[in-house]
């Protein structure tokens, strides 16, 4: 008997079960609150403390899992997400959307070609046949450049296809370079810088997780916003207020409180964007301040 499906109220996030980005998404769910359970599986985790649960799996499958809507978002590289998107039938329902970069997992999706061949810009690669993991983001960037070349796809070990014979040259991803130096190949084109990302579907969440998936979003902005950003403390007379505050770096304007008996003693609170240096502290000094004090922020909210 078919039993309506209950609308499912707690958030499901997709991270990597293994692989590069499963250690950095987690450490980042955390930073921004989350606890889970660990589970015998270690397939499906049970949010702790907030109705928000995390599913562990392989990264390729993450944009298929959100559009499903099996999962409502995931942390995936943007070269995993713009593939699936690219290789989306046009017809098809819209795909998932980044909805913020993450700052960690970077790299380029990259054309490399074997040190002895030449190469004198995109035209070279007519008739050559190209080994990647990435066919819909490739076949794009021949297209948009009128490119008629071979695309060979293949799932793994894509740098040795040029020795294997399988292709003349590849398009895969590169962070530091050495695996293409120890295979005898060099960066010529960058087809994709990449980063993980948070993704998301293109329409709104139903229900409660609409709201569980904004406020998670805040908290992340939150804390990118605030990775810098520090709060500097200072106290002044009052006369002196005018040219201290020119000299106060960049960021949200200050708070000034009167300090005690008439008024004429300030303590000022300010919110920097960046590091505030020694310098910048003696010139405030210079200029009257005292009690100068940097403060690191572990959270806020705006
Ligand atoms: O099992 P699962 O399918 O989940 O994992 P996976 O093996 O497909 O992915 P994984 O863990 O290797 O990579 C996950 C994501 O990390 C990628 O989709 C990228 O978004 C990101 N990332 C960042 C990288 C790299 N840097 C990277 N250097 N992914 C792969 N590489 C590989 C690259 O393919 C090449 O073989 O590392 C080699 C090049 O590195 P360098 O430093 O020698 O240039
Ligand atoms: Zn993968």
């Amino acid at each position: 008997m078919n039993r309506p499906e209950r609308e499912r109220d707690r958030l499901r996030i997709a991270i990597q079960k293994s692989g590069r980005l499963g250690s950095p998404a987690r450490d980042l769910l955390e930073r921004l609150g989350l606890r889970f359970q660990e589970s015998r599986d270690r397939l499906f985790c049970r949010g702790e403390i907030e109705p928000i649960d995390l599913l562990l799996v392989r990264d390729d499958d993450i944009p298929g899992l959100i559009a499903q809507g099996v999962c409502d978002l995931g942390v995936v590289g943007r070269n995993v997400l713009s593939e699936f998107a690219a290789a989306l039938p046009a017809a098809r329902e819209r795909p998932p959307v980044e909805w913020q970069p993450l700052g960690f997992g970077g790299c380029r999706l990259s054309l490399a070609v074997p040190d002895e061949l030449a190469y004198e810009g995109p035209a070279s690669l007519d008739g050559q046949r190209i080994a990647t993991s990435y066919p819909a983001l490739l076949g794009d960037w021949l297209r948009a450049r009128d490119v008629q070349a071979d695309i060979v796809t293949l799932s793994g070990s894509v740098e040795i296809a040029p020795r294997l014979g399988q292709a003349e040259l590849i398009c895969d991803l590169v962070s530091s370079g050495a695996t293409l130096h120890a295979n005898q190949l060099r960066e010529v084109e960058v087809i994709l810088r990449s980063e993980a990302v948070l993704a998301a579907p293109p329409c709104e969440l139903p229900g409660a997780r609409s709201e569980l998936a904004r406020q998670l979003r805040a908290r992340l902005l939150a804390a990118q916003g605030q990775r810098n950003s520090r709060l500097l403390m200072l106290n002044a007379r009052r006369s002196q207020l005018a040219e201290l505050l020119a000299l106060l770096p960049d960021g949200e304007p200050p708070s000034v409180m009167a300090l005690d008996g008439d008024g004429d003693d300030v303590a000022i609170k300010a919110l920097c964007r960046d590091a505030v240096s020694w310098q910048q502290m003696e010139r405030m000094k210079q200029a009257g301040a005292s009690q100068l004090l940097v403060l690191p922020l572990e959270q806020m909210l705006p």
